[in-house]
Parts: structure tokens; C-alpha cells; sequence
């Protein structure tokens, strides 16, 4: 049987986590904290990030966008991504932009951790950039569409979806609701499918210094 590393509020995580729910693939969840020294992920990721799928022969698939592929590749069916490829294309490019944002997120939540008076409002600034970039471009594309590409799931919603979840439990004050009321009727539909409610990100304590 497969194992997943994943974390609790990890969006990259989630996206494995609902692809091989709505693919009914049965798998073992080890939940870590990647940032804590005493994590496993680096035995089995040299990137030591997380999500990492074990594979029953003692290999690991890591990168969340590879695993993606990688399952999708082994376990066609049900299928999630287009048969045309510009279909393909198109949910690619859905994938590039919320990794894109998520990454960003990822640099904000480091750093206000800094301490005070090492904290970079430029940097920030421009990794908020990002992210408000990247919602405006999702709102755009999606309008008020049931899913982001084509007339069923894919894993440009997988993506889109994780991301949205992650900003209202990790963002609470980023007023992305009010800003594309489009995207959070999108979310709130993607978030009553069973795979998606069964792994709601739930934040977690982190309890190394790592800015
Ligand atoms: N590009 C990676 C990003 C994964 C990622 O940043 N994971 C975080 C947890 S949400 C992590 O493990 N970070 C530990 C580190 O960067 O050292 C992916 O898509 O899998």
C-alpha cells in the first residue's frame, strides 16, 4: 500500500491527498511537521519538503506536481486530467499559478516569523504581489464556471481548490472572499465533495526556529 507524508495545513499535500481519495486509491497517512528537525522527509526527499509518496518498493515520488502526474500516469482512471492536450495545457497552467501563489504564501508566513526589525516589507510586498496576481487570474479564468476547465473535476480544481481552502484556514484576514465572490462559491462547492471535506487544512505547530 502507498504511505504520504503530508502536513496538516499543506496545500501541496492536500492536492495528493484529494486526487487519490477521488481515484479511491487506498494509502497510509503519516502526518509530520516538515519544519521540525526530526522529520523524516529528508530520508526520502533530498528537496526535504513534503508531500512524498512511498511507494510499496521502498522508492519515493516527491514534488507535489510530479506526484500528481505520477499517479495520474499509474492510475488513469477515474480520470482527472483532459484527454485533448490543450486540455492538458490548460490544467497545467492552473497548476503553475497556485504552486506559484502557494510558494509565495509560504516566503509571507517566514517572513513575519522573523524577528522584529529583520522583516523585509519589500519582500513581502512582493510576494503579496503574487498571490493577488494570481487570484485575480484564477477569477478571470474560472468566472462562474462549476469547474476550472471542461464540465467536470480536474486537477486545476484539485489546485485551485487547495489554495482557496488554504488562505481562508493559514489567511484569515486576506480578503480574497470579498475580492472574487466568484471564486469563493467556487470553493465552497468544491469544498462539499467528500474528498475535499475529508481533508480540510487544520494548521499546525511548528517547534523549530526556521527564519
Ligand atoms: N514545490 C513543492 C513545495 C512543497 C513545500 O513547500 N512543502 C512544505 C510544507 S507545506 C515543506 O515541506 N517545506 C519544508 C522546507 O521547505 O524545508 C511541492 O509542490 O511539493
Amino acid at each position: 500500500m502507498y504511505q504520504l507524508i503530508s502536513a496538516t495545513p499543506s496545500p501541496y499535500a492536500r492536492k495528493v491527498r484529494i486526487q487519490l481519495a477521488e481515484k479511491g486509491i487506498p494509502f497510509e497517512l503519516i502526518t509530520e511537521v516538515p519544519w521540525n528537525h526530526d522529520t523524516q522527509t529528508p530520508l526520502w526527499n533530498p528537496l526535504e519538503k513534503l508531500p512524498v509518496l512511498l511507494l510499496p518498493d521502498g522508492g519515493s515520488v516527491f514534488e507535489s506536481r510530479y506526484i500528481n502526474e505520477w499517479i495520474e500516469l499509474k492510475h488513469p482512471e477515474p480520470p482527472l486530467v483532459p484527454k485533448d492536450v490543450d486540455g492538458q495545457l490548460a490544467v497545467k497552467r492552473f497548476e503553475v499559478i497556485v504552486d506559484g501563489a502557494c510558494d509565495a504564501l509560504v516566503l509571507m508566513f517566514f517572513e513575519i516569523a522573523r524577528a522584529e526589525g529583520m522583516r523585509s516589507d519589500p519582500w513581502y510586498a512582493r510576494q503579496q504581489r503574487k498571490v493577488d496576481g494570481a487570484l485575480r487570474e484564477l477569477s478571470r479564468v474560472i468566472g462562474e464556471r462549476d469547474f476550472a476547465h471542461g464540465e467536470s473535476l480536474t486537477l486545476a480544481d484539485i489546485a485551485s481548490g487547495t489554495l482557496l481552502r488554504y488562505l481562508t484556514v493559514r489567511w484569515p484576514d486576506y480578503p480574497w472572499r470579498s475580492q472574487h465572490p466568484n471564486l469563493a462559491a467556487y470553493s465552497d462547492r468544491l469544498e462539499q465533495r467528500p474528498s475535499f471535506a475529508a481533508t480540510r487544512p487544520v494548521p499546525q505547530v511548528i517547534r523549530d526556529r526556521v527564519a
